[in-house]
């Protein structure tokens, strides 16, 4: 099988489905998108996001998709539970930490970078892209930063909503682990990696493999400092250290 990753390197999401690639071990080339990044997804899919990942030679869009299709043609080791109840429920929570969880982690982290420091946004957003497109975007901050916040809905005032929603979303997560340290069943599965891989940005766990600049911001630290205390980060930590595993990728490449 052929694959290929269309992806932005900080990218939560993005990390979700590297994660799925590695854990599969399935050998893939990865190309960073960068401030061009919207043409390219729109010819390859007619909608903007990445992960876009091409499957021997047709693009698929979206983590969720992305997994599923994995699944099907790779189900060793697998990352959907065999009995299908459980299968339901881990779906179920894929579900809710995509959509639930992972759109506040952004707004939780990026939106207070994004209004009051939009250089330090810059230089987070265009981790691992080649040094023109922190160039060209830095050329043009406010053009930038108009666009991210209107893909991405981020509004000064819902940032504390979001990072509520954030806090909810880890007491969910919380209350969902069960008596073998998993949320679903007693194995690892797509819920544990997806719970995991969209808490990345808050919890910084060390098998990240593309990192935001060092010393991280200190609006990031704030941040971070809140929901410090929480439990979930922990748990997330642990996952990535016990399951996280090494890159299959096979060969960097680049637009
Ligand atoms: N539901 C999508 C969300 C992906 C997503 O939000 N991707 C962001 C990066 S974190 C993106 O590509 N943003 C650029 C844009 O949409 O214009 C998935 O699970 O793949």
């Amino acid at each position: 099988m052929d694959l290929e990753l269309w992806h932005f390197p900080i990218s939560h999401f993005n990390e979700k489905v590297r994660w799925a690639l590695d854990w599969k071990r399935l050998p893939h080339r990865r190309r960073a998108l960068g401030w061009d990044y919207v043409p390219r997804t729109w010819w390859a899919t007619g909608q903007l996001s990445v992960p876009i990942l091409w499957i021997d030679g047709r693009a698929v869009h979206d983590s969720t998709r992305i997994i599923a299709e994995l699944e099907h043609r790779c189900p060793e080791p697998a990352l959907y539970p065999q009995d299908p109840a459980l299968r339901a429920r881990a779906l179920a929570l894929e579900e809710f930490c995509d959509e639930q969880l992972g759109h506040a982690v952004r707004t939780a982290v990026l939106g207070p970078l994004l209004y009051r420091d939009p250089e330090a946004a810059l230089d987070v957003l265009t981790t691992g892209m080649a040094p023109r497109t922190r160039r060209i975007l830095g050329a043009a901050v406010p053009a930038f930063r108009a666009f991210y916040t209107q893909r991405h809905k981020i509004r000064p005032e819902i940032i504390k909503a979001e990072q509520k929603k954030v806090r909810d979303g880890m007491n969910r997560i919380v209350s969902e682990i069960g008596s073998s340290g998993y949320l679903v069943g007693d194995s690892f599965t797509v819920a544990d990696l997806t719970a995991a891989a969209l808490l990345g940005p808050i919890a910084q766990p060390g098998e990240l493999e593309y990192k935001p600049p060092a010393p991280l911001s200190p609006l990031m630290e704030e941040y971070r400092s809140t929901v410090a205390y929480h439990p979930a980060l922990r748990w997330a930590v642990d996952m990535f250290g016990r399951h996280r595993g090494v890159s299959a990728e096979a060969a960097a490449s680049g637009f």
